[in-house]
This record gives structure tokens, C-alpha cells and sequence, in this order.
């Protein structure tokens, strides 16, 4: 089908910027705005939702909530801890919201008044952390809502010729800030688009296809999300020819694909997860302090995205007076220390083609030497693991990262038994693999029955 607005290539972007972006597998996301202050209670009453969503659900007044402006004092707020925290994560990117759904802006924006400009110390946090990320090797994307619960010519769905004049209006105002972002932070590696799913950005697709344009143009090698596109017709992230739109799939959120669902694997993608069950904001009820993931979960689903060629983004919500939360901290400083040790099967690698998904955790490949890597997350209660090869190959090495040269059994051709010994402190082990071809190979292996439909 002939389309104006749908993808702009069929297979994924192999230039270095891409390439760069693919390699980094680990993200930091960070949620930061007005609502890290009230931090999920109103009124003196938890309320049981995501932080961000404050206004909306306590339906809190329009000016009560930009009255929080007058105490966002940055009191704790140091970009250089932040970036701390990045690199003890190991993160090799952070994604940060510029403007979450409530409008308020990191940045001093020319098109609003609702800004860090307008607040008591009047200081541009996206350019400090800009300044403090980039210092340490860390790339930097911008979250950008286009939904917009404040601005006044926002509209949900467009009903009559006044919505469609406001909201054309409105199109106008994001554009002109997205321009603004990409002129004042040249150096922005990518945009995260998000509040795209309502009907009035669907039936204009035109204006996500010219900002991917218009980015591209000012920032060579951005990457884009695919959550900022709507074609012709109002599809969103994959046009109606199936084709991906923006440069990789960002539908992943709190959820992370089917294990052993290779299809993933054929295009670029990212991951987003929440480190309470479902606060992206800092929550500080019970509510959500007593849902954090422990490290060797995150670890988990690192190695999971990895394994299908994706990228994870853990997402941090720093508190009302700038500190990150101490709980946070700790998850990343131990899950860092995992990847310290074991990164080699993380970092530049992918989706292992030919080695079944095992069950007790993932196979990784690393994209350019073809290394591949078992990471056991999931040992069992044998404490074995039974290592299957692609028919044809035989193990002839096995290394145990962080420490060396690892016994093995041979159980059948291509069959091979790793003991694991007992439970580790350190997290999930890591084997790298060698292999060699069978002398004499055996026939055809049974298929794996998760991948059969
Ligand atoms: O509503 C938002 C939510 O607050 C958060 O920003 C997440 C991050 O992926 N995105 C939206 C929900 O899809």
C-alpha cells in the first residue's frame, strides 16, 4: 500500500550511530518533574497509583499543582551524583523526561512558562545533566510527552473544526519545543516520544513523520523511538505495510517479549521497566516501596533483552529535593557489580542464532567476535544445568567469568552437564561457550516445543 507517512526503511539502520545505540543494551531511564514533591500522596492519603499520575487521579486543582513549582527547590539535586549513579549501574545511556504528561519542563522553555526557569533556583537540569552524563561516556536521550494535560489546545480526540484548529496549534507548540531541545542540546543522542495513543495524534500522522524528519535533519545519527510514529491511516509504531517506524521498537513496557519468541530478534528494540511494580515517579507510599525488584531480577531481564537483540531501560525516579532514592541507588550499585564481572556477555551482544532458549536463563552472542555466553539466572534445583548445543557443535572450553577454565560432562553429542556447586552470592553465573565443529554429526534434533505454534 502506497503510504506518505509510514516507514522510511525496511531493515534496520546499520550506520554507526545505530550501531552504537544497539551496543549499549543497558539504559538508565529517570522520571523527574513536579510530582517526585507530592511523591504519590495528596492530602495526607497514599494514593495508589502511578506518581506521575498524581494530578489526574487525586484530581488535584490545575493551580494547587503549579504552585509545587514555588518548592521544587533543588535543595539535594547534584547532576554529578546522578551520572554516579548511572556509571555504578553500568549504563552505557540514560533517557531522561523533559516534559511528562503534566507539561511541566526541565528545561527553560521559550513556549511555556511552566518551567525549571520559573522555579526558585531557576537552573537548567537537563543541562547539567547533559554537561554530566556526556563527562562520563554516558549517552544522553530526551523523553518527550506530546500528550499534554495543561497546555490548552491539547485535545484527547478531535470532535469539531475548533479542536482540530486548537490541536493544529498545539502540533505547532511541540514542534517548535522539540526544535528548541534539539537546538539547545546539539548533543542528544536520541528521543523517546510518549502520550501518542490518543486519537488526535493518530489521525495526524503526518506531524510524527515530520518530526522524525526534522530531527534527523538537525541531529545526524539521532535514534528515534517508535512511539512517536502514526501513519497515514493511525497505525502506530509499525505502519500498515508491517513495516517498523522510528528506528526501534518501544512497545516493550513492563513486559518483556516471550523468551523464546526469536521473531523479536529481527528488529531493534528497548525494553522499559519500573524498579516498584508500577511507579515510573517516586512513590514513597508502601504502595510501592514494598514492590522493588531485587538486583538478580533486573539482571534477569537484562540478559533476556539481550538475548533477543533488545536494550533495557531501568527507570530511577529521583526524589522531590533532587536525591535519588537510597533503595535505587543500592539496586544499581549491586547490579553494577554483576555487570562489572560479567558485562562481557551483555554489552555488544545479541541474539545467539541456532542455540535454543535453555529454560534455566539465556544465550547471548556477542555481534562481532561471535563469542556466545550462557548466563544461568534460573539454576535449578539440581544444581546442574544441561548445556544443548546446536546440532554440529561440540563443547571444547567453558569459562566461568570472573574466575576461569570450568569443568563440564559430556552427556550425548552436543548434550553437555555443567555442575554449578552451591548458591552464589554474586548472581547469576556466566559461561563463556567455546565450540568446535562434531567430528561426525549426529542427525536433526527434535524442535524445541516453546517455539512451535
Ligand atoms: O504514562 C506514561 C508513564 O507515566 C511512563 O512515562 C511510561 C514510560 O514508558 N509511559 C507512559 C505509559 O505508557
Amino acid at each position: 500500500m502506497e503510504l506518505k507517512y509510514g516507514a522510511s526503511r525496511e531493515k534496520p539502520r546499520e550506520d554507526a550511530a545505530m550501531q552504537r545505540f544497539r551496543g549499549h543494551r543497558v539504559g538508565q531511564f529517570i522520571h523527574w518533574g513536579l510530582y517526585a514533591l507530592p511523591a504519590g500522596r495528596w492530602e495526607g492519603k497514599d494514593v495508589e497509583f502511578a506518581a506521575e499520575f498524581l494530578p489526574r487521579v487525586a484530581k488535584v486543582p490545575q493551580q494547587r499543582w503549579e504552585a509545587l513549582a514555588n518548592d521544587f527547590t533543588l535543595a539535594d539535586f547534584d547532576a554529578e551524583r546522578w551520572a554516579d549513579t548511572a556509571v555504578a549501574l553500568g549504563a552505557r545511556y540514560m533517557t531522561i523526561t523533559t516534559k511528562h504528561h503534566d507539561g511541566f519542563c526541565l528545561w527553560p522553555s521559550a513556549h511555556t512558562d511552566f518551567h525549571m526557569g520559573n522555579t526558585p533556583s531557576g537552573r537548567d537540569v537537563l543541562g547539567e545533566l547533559v554537561a554530566a552524563y556526556e563527562a562520563r561516556g554516558i549517552d544522553v536521550n530526551f523523553y518527550y510527552s506530546v500528550l499534554d494535560w495543561r497546555h490548552p489546545d491539547w485535545r484527547f480526540t478531535l470532535e469539531n473544526d475548533a479542536d482540530n484548529l486548537a490541536f493544529a496549534r498545539y502540533l505547532d507548540f511541540a514542534m517548535k519545543q522539540l526544535e528548541e531541545l534539539a537546538e539547545r542540546y546539539p548533543s542528544v543522542k536520541g528521543f523517546w516520544f510518549d502520550g501518542t495513543w490518543d486519537e488526535s495524534v493518530k489521525a495526524n500522522g503526518w506531524w510524527t513523520w515530520e518530526v522524525e524528519r526534522m530531527l534527523k535533519e538537525r541531529l545526524p545519527g539521532v535514534v528515534v523511538n517508535s512511539r512517536l510514529r502514526a501513519d497515514d491511516l493511525g497505525a502506530r509504531h509499525v505502519d500498515s505495510n508491517g513495516l517498523l517506524m522510528g528506528d526501534y521498537e518501544s512497545g516493550y513496557e513492563r513486559r518483556l517479549p516471550e523468551p523464546w519468541d526469536r521473531s523479536v530478534a529481527a528488529r531493534d528494540w528497548e525494553a522499559c521497566m519500573t524498579i516498584p511494580q508500577a511507579s515510573w515517579g517516586y512513590h514513597q507510599g508502601p504502595w510501592a516501596q514494598s514492590t522493588l525488584k531485587h538486583p538478580w531480577d533486573v539482571v534477569d531481564m537484562i540478559a533476556h533483552c539481550t538475548s533477543l537483540g533488545g536494550n533495557f531501560l531501568l527507570n530511577f525516579g529521583p526524589r522531590g529535593d533532587g536525591s535519588m532514592a537510597p533503595a535505587e541507588v543500592e539496586i544499581a550499585r549491586t547490579v553494577g557489580e554483576w555487570l562489572a564481572v560479567n558485562g562481557e556477555a551483555i554489552y555488544g551482544c545479541g541474539y545467539a542464532e541456532g542455540w535454543d532458549y535453555p529454560g534455566w536463563g539465556y544465550f547471548t552472542r556477542d555481534s562481532s567476535t561471535g563469542k556466545v555466553f550462557a548466563v544461568v539466572t534460573r539454576a535449578p534445583a539440581s544444581g546442574r544445568i544441561r548445556l544443548e548445543l546446536p546440532t554440529g557443535l561440540e563443547l571444547v572450553g567453558l569459562r566461568l567469568l570472573g574466575s576461569g577454565e570450568y569443568p563440564f560432562k559430556g552427556l550425548a553429542d552436543s548434550v553437555f552437564e555443567v555442575e554449578l556447586g552451591g548458591a552464589s552470592n554474586a548472581g547469576p553465573r556466566v559461561f563463556a561457550v567455546e565450540t568446535s565443529a562434531l567430528a561426525h554429526p549426529a542427525s536433526e534434533k527434535e524442535p524445541n516445543p516453546d517455539v512451535l505454534d
